[in-house]
């Protein structure tokens, strides 16, 4: 399972959140040497609020702001 853009999800942060103050970072969660996930950081705390898997694709994450609501 993962993050799936086709099949319609997307990322609920609460209501009145402010996006401007997520960070997006690709990392390689199972060491394979390619991207494949994504953490999502609260910039101005540097606190990681989740991980989204199946979201980067190589060499970055494939999330934008887009997939936020
Ligand atoms: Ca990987």
């Amino acid at each position: 399972m993962g993050f799936n853009r086709r099949q319609g999800d997307r990322i609920y942060c609460g209501k009145g959140f402010d996006l401007s103050q997520i960070r997006l970072e690709a990392v390689d969660l199972d060491g394979n040497g390619t991207t494949d996930a994504t953490l999502i950081w609260l910039s101005n705390s540097n606190q990681i609020l989740g991980t989204v898997l199946n979201s980067a694709q190589g060499i970055g994450t494939i999330l934008t702001l887009s997939d936020f609501i």
